[in-house]
């Protein structure tokens, strides 16, 4: 289970030389920061690394309705609910265009959903974590989607068309849903004691899950030489997590909270904050299946999974109907 599919060649980056004709021409296009496109030649690698990459985040972004979708029926207000059913939409949106994206590398959505549904594919660690009450939503918003920023703003400029196209439309989003994340956590932390009581629990149990979400250190990072080569991954794993942290810190201090780490603190030399890593071996647990929500994620879509196959029997009996009744007419002409 939970098996890769695909692995690319780790840091075992190919030299000049050591490349065909058409390796260098497109390295040279890369480089150039030309776009590929679907049609394009590019190294069977390349595209594999795209399909494991897009596919886990359409993946992320489809369980990660999940966590949030809970809260719908029990937001504090009518406006709190509107708003938090219009963000749970957009993550579907963005699950959608990253599929159609993948579906552009010649995989399709439904083959990408059955490795997700057989455990051959991730998704995104944190969704392996509960929300237990709505300062959970704020913490979500605030740190979940803001890491979800930080590592998106730089993909815009990856090298893949569609997967470029679709971040521009999703960071745009995505900025609405750190807004609403940051306005919730506000009101909390502004509010009784017991619901600033509230907000700082979930900023303690969601600020390492957090971190976790840019992938391990980059000395344990297997892919990261070569997406960087072939400007799939624009910055490293820990350079992300750095500009989060430094993010992150005036924004808790503004709201009156602790981040919990004893040793974070301002490094003048460095020009950035000093802080402790997640711990590393809860993170791989988690995403070899074993985090406190992982089976009743997984359950919960394989039964939507099943519970919706009438739906695309059904569409694709229309489909189907709908062609032979057109080959019939044209036939007829
Ligand atoms: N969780 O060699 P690396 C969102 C795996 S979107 C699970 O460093 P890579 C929006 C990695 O796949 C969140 N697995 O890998 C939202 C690999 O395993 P594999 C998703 C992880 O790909 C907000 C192995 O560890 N965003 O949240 C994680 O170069 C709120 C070795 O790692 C994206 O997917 C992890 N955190 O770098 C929705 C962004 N980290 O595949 C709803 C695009 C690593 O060999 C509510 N993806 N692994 O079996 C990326 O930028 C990269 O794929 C990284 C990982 C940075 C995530």
């Amino acid at each position: 289970m939970y098996a890769q599919l695909v692995k690319t060649a780790g840091s075992g980056v190919k030299s000049r030389e050591e490349m065909s004709e058409n390796e260098q021409d497109f390295q040279n296009r890369v480089d150039a920061d030309q776009k590929i496109e679907p049609k394009d030649w590019m190294p069977d690698d390349y595209r594999a690394t795209l399909i494991r990459q897009i596919g886990q985040h359409a993946h992320s972004e489809i369980v990660g309705q999940l966590p949030e979708g809970n809260w719908i029926t029990r937001a504090p207000t009518l406006e709190r609910k509107a708003i938090l059913l219009a963000k749970v939409q957009d993550e579907a949106g963005h699950g959608l265009y990253l599929y159609c994206a993948a579906e552009t590398l010649g995989v399709t959505r439904d083959e990408l959903t059955e490795e997700l549904l057989s455990g051959r594919m991730k998704y995104s660690s944190i969704f392996n974590y509960p929300t237990l009450n709505w300062a959970d939503i704020g913490a979500v918003g605030w740190l979940v989607d803001g890491a979800a920023i930080m590592n998106q703003v730089p993909l815009q400029r990856t090298s893949y068309g569609p997967y470029s196209r679709a971040m521009i439309r999703i960071c745009k989003e995505e900025s609405f849903h750190q807004r609403q994340g940051y306005d919730i956590m506000m009101k909390m932390a502004q509010g009784t004691d017991a619901q600033k009581k509230m907000a700082q629990d979930a900023l303690n149990r969601l600020w390492y899950p957090s971190l976790m979400m840019f992938g391990p250190s980059d000395k344990d990072s297997v892919h990261s030489a070569q997406s960087l080569a072939w400007k799939i991954k624009i910055d490293t794993n820990d350079e992300l997590r750095q500009r989060f942290v430094d993010q992150t810190v005036p924004q808790a201090k503004y709201l009156g909270l602790t981040i919990p780490d004893e040793n974070l603190k301002w490094n003048e030399e460095r020009g950035a904050h000093d802080y402790s890593d997640p711990n590393w071996s809860e993170f791989f647990d988690v995403i070899k299946g074993n985090g406190p929500c992982n089976t009743d994620r997984m359950n919960t879509r394989i039964k939507a999974w099943e519970d919706g196959a009438w739906v695309r029997e059904g569409l694709m009996a229309h489909a189907d109907k709908k062609a032979a009744r057109k080959q019939a007419m044209t036939a007829a002409e």
